[in-house]
């Protein structure tokens, strides 16, 4: 038995742990008090992380798809010469138009995308689908506008607001905050502090809160807006921070003005007075932050929600200070930026639709690939992804991956969508590499948290970075030896980082571009793959895939160097950046990396002259449009929720039915007065049917919701060991284009749905 430290990889707040580890289980999994931001904290899925390790769906050998369906175990050098040629093939003939790469990173890993996404370089292309583009895009786009750039990101300091404003998440099974359920507790426990949770169902976290207003699903931009508004007309917008640290207030106060509160608030149906309570708190308090998630961004409007969503704290002033919201620094840069008008910001074919982010929405992806148009995706990559399963419309993905012409997946696990694919590439599991993310969304102070191997990497799985290396190379897009920058490398290492100038010279005039592969779209920088293959053979316990995270530490040394020197690092010049690297490859339980101070948050803000562009056109073109809008639901009787995090869901990180201690069939949490009506008791099996497909859920009466409103759990109906296990298909219910006019974000939180008794009863 030994004992080691590593993070949990199920949610973006990666908590630190301790785990003993017997015959290649992990036998006991507890929180890592040592860890500087969890501090301890874990919650419930952390525990059966050795099920994700562990489970008969791990893959441990390429795979080649025969023509009746089954798959035949190949050798990497047939699966990398196969794949490489074809590629060749497909770029010459139909261009990198007819290339996409999807993913590249999940909840716990983030350094093999930086290999990844080098393919689309290599193809000439630039369509890079992620999930993140079927959340989140709406919001940075938002941001963009906003602040001047669309990395720009917003966090927020719930810890230490007095008064915290919850819309459309609920933390304490979705976790996304410090600690999520101490911190909700804590609030809730305190005189002084004050939470306010707007969500159609009494969660966990709205129980804990002083005002929870149990809006109409789908009613966030109506209830938002009225809210502006009252701040205008009630002269609680803070005059001194517009004043000095914004532009467009005037167009947006004009748009505000007119809109109708009264009839808003009804619309939204919830009282009057607990919405003036809720403004008047937040205009008042000391500090105050907002949190938002899933419930707003997957719903309708969702893009203007975003947008009204950061109105709330700009317009009183909770902006760079403790305890409200604020812009925060990035090691790890998971998105980029994508003006619109930019040449280089391809539109799609079919939808004509542009990246946000340098992210294309996943909603489109199956019209891109399926229509009889020469300019189409024929090739695709998918990376620690499951569209099958998580895109809107899974019949509408299932059609469309039958029809590319080559279908690669890079996963631990035989996916439902691994099965489409004509090659599956083993991955060593997340704790059989070196691995970490870049959910650094923290401010002022950051951690980075470098995970090392447990594991012996099970049969023949690589990491991603040997995986797609070894592309690059079969493709002839590297050279397999850098004889100069070894030599360079080896002196650096011989010397202890002295020679650490010489490499970064040495590699800089020869990458001659910035370091990050998304940021650059020079043909010949494939930066991280040259990293491992030079510097990478260097480092210490085989931590060659970490290269990359070389080059991103050095940038950030040197852009935040004073924010770096607070967290406790020494050195002048890139030996501050050497000195960071040392820490960040020594430290089992995470390193703070930085210690900023609030005015650094005008800093990130990217306008020119760093103020807030207050008044987006395009979104007060659609706050305008609401007052005339129409019932959206149509004849469906019920709004269906379709993705709820619950106690046992995970994405689909966790594939082995058994994982989940309750809720095996995830069950449709339905009031039961609306059950009682249908005729359906609790345990029931009943029908769920949308304008896409049907499917058979469970019936589990639930009296905290809305009447009207039932909801699904999102991670279940995957197959394990080639059967489907318990529990819903969500997303053969869902629509692709039920979705946001700006972003193309699914509205997966409203979905219109019909329910009765299973057609076999
Ligand atoms: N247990 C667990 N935790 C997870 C995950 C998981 O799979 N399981 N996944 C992780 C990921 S990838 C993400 S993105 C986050 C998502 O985290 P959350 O966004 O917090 O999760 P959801 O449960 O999808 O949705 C949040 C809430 O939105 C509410 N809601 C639904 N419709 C509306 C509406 O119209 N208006 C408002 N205001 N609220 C509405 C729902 O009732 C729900 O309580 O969770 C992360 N954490
Ligand atoms: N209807 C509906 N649909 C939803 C949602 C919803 O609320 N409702 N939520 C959406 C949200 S917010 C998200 S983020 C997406 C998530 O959906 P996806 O982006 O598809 O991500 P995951 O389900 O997390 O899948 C992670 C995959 O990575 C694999 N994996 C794990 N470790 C590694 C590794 O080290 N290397 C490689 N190569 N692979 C690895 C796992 O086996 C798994 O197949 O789902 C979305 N879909
Ligand atoms: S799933 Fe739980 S233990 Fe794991 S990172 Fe998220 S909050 Fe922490
Ligand atoms: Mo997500």
């Amino acid at each position: 038995m030994r004992t080691e430290k590593t993070a949990c990889i199920l949610c973006s707040r990666n908590c630190g742990l301790e785990v003993d580890i017997e015959n290649g289980h992990l036998t006991r999994i507890r929180g890592d008090k040592a860890h500087p931001l969890s501090r301890g904290y874990v919650c419930q899925k952390a525990a059966r992380l050795d099920s994700y390790q562990n489970n008969r769906d791990r893959l441990e050998h390429p795979l080649r798809r025969r023509e009746d369906g089954s798959f035949e175990r190949v050798s990497w050098e047939a699966a990398i010469a196969d794949i490489a040629k074809r590629m060749i093939a497909m770029r010459e003939r139909h261009g990198g138009r007819s290339f996409a790469f999807y993913g590249g990173g999940g909840q716990g890993n983030h350094l093999g995308g930086a290999y990844g996404v080098q393919l689309l370089k290599a193809m000439r292309s630039r369509f890079y689908y992620n999930a993140l583009g079927q959340e989140k895009t709406g919001d940075f786009w938002v941001n963009g506008r906003l602040f001047g750039h669309q990395t720009c990101h917003v966090t927020e300091d719930v810890e230490h607001a007095d008064f915290v404003l919850i819309i459309g998440t609920n933390p304490w099974q979705a976790h996304g905050i410090p600690n999520a359920r101490d911190t909700v507790k804590a609030i809730s426990k305190s005189r002084e502090r004050t939470m306010v949770v707007i969500d159609p169902r009494r969660t966990e976290t709205a129980e804990q809160a002083d005002i929870h207003l149990a809006l109409r699903p789908g009613t966030d931009a109506f209830l938002l807006a009225a809210m502006l508004a009252l701040l205008v007309r009630e002269q609680l917008v803070n005059q001194q921070f517009v004043a000095s640290h914004t532009t467009g207030f005037a167009e947006l106060e004009a748009a505000l003005r007119e809109v109708p509160i009264e009839d808003f608030v009804r619309r939204a149906d919830v009282p009057l007075a607990d919405v003036l309570a809720t403004v008047r708190g937040l205009a008042r308090a000391k500090a105050a932050c907002v949190r938002v998630d899933l419930g707003i961004q997957q719903s309708l409007h969702s893009t203007l929600n975003s947008y009204l969503e950061k109105l709330l704290f700009l317009l009183t002033g909770n902006f760079a200070k403790r305890g409200a919201n604020n812009l925060h620094s990035t090691l790890i840069p998971l998105v980029g930026h994508s003006p619109e008008d930019s040449k280089r910001n391809w539109r799609t074919s079919r939808h004509k639709m542009h990246a946000i982010a340098q992210i294309y929405p996943p909603n489109i992806l199956p019209d891109e690939i399926d229509h009889r148009g020469e300019d189409r995706i024929r090739c695709l990559f998918v990376d620690s992804s499951n569209p099958i399963v998580t895109g809107a419309d899974t019949a509408a993905y299932e059609r469309a991956f039958a029809k590319l012409e080559l279908l690669v997946v890079v996963d631990v696990a035989m996916t439902e969508t691994a099965r489409f694919a004509h090659y599956v590439l083993p991955a060593s599991s997340q704790m059989e590499k070196w691995e970490a993310t870049g959910f650094n969304l923290e401010f002022p102070e950051q951690v980075f948290h470098l995970r090392h191997p447990l594991f012996e990497p099970k049969g023949e799985s690589l990491p991603e970075a040997e995986i797609y290396t070894r592309i690059l190379e079969e493709m002839g897009e590297l050279p397999s030896r850098f004889p100069v920058l070894e030599r360079v490398a080896r002196l650096d290492r011989k010397a202890k980082g002295t020679g650490i100038l010489l490499f970064a010279l040495g590699f800089t005039v020869a990458m001659n571009k910035s370091y990050w592969p998304w940021s650059t779209w020079t043909a010949s920088s494939y930066v991280s793959s040259i990293l491992y293959r030079t510097l990478g053979p260097l480092l210490p316990n085989g931590a060659a895939a970490t290269a990359v995270l070389w080059a991103l530490v050095q940038q950030y040394a040197f852009e935040h160097r004073k924010a770096v020197k607070r967290a406790g690092h020494r050195g002048v010049g890139l030996r501050l950046g050497e000195a960071l690297f040392q820490a960040i490859l020594e430290r089992r339980s995470g390193t703070p990396i930085s210690r900023h101070v609030f005015e650094d948050v005008w800093s990130f803000v990217r306008h020119p002259g760093g103020r807030i562009h207050v008044g987006v056109a395009e979104m007060l073109d659609e706050l305008r449009a609401l007052a005339t809008e129409r019932d959206p639901q149509g004849d469906y009787p019920f709004v269906l929720i379709a993705g709820e995090r619950r106690a046992y869901n995970a994405n689909t990180i966790f594939r082995a039915p058994e994982w989940r201690r309750m809720d095996p069939d995830g069950a449709l949490r339905i009031h039961p007065e609306d059950a009682k009506a249908l005729g359906l008791s609790d345990g029931m099996r009943a029908r769920v049917s949308s304008d896409r497909g049907d499917i058979e859920v469970t019936v589990a009466h639930y009296d905290k919701i809305r009447r009207g409103v039932v909801t699904l759990p999102h991670g279940y109906g995957l197959r394990y060991e080639g059967r489907l296990a318990a529990g819903p298909e969500i997303n053969r219910l869902t629509s692709s284009s039920h979705c946001d006019p700006q972003a193309r974000t699914p509205f997966h939180k409203f979905v219109p749905v019909r329910i009765a008794k299973p057609l076999s009863s």
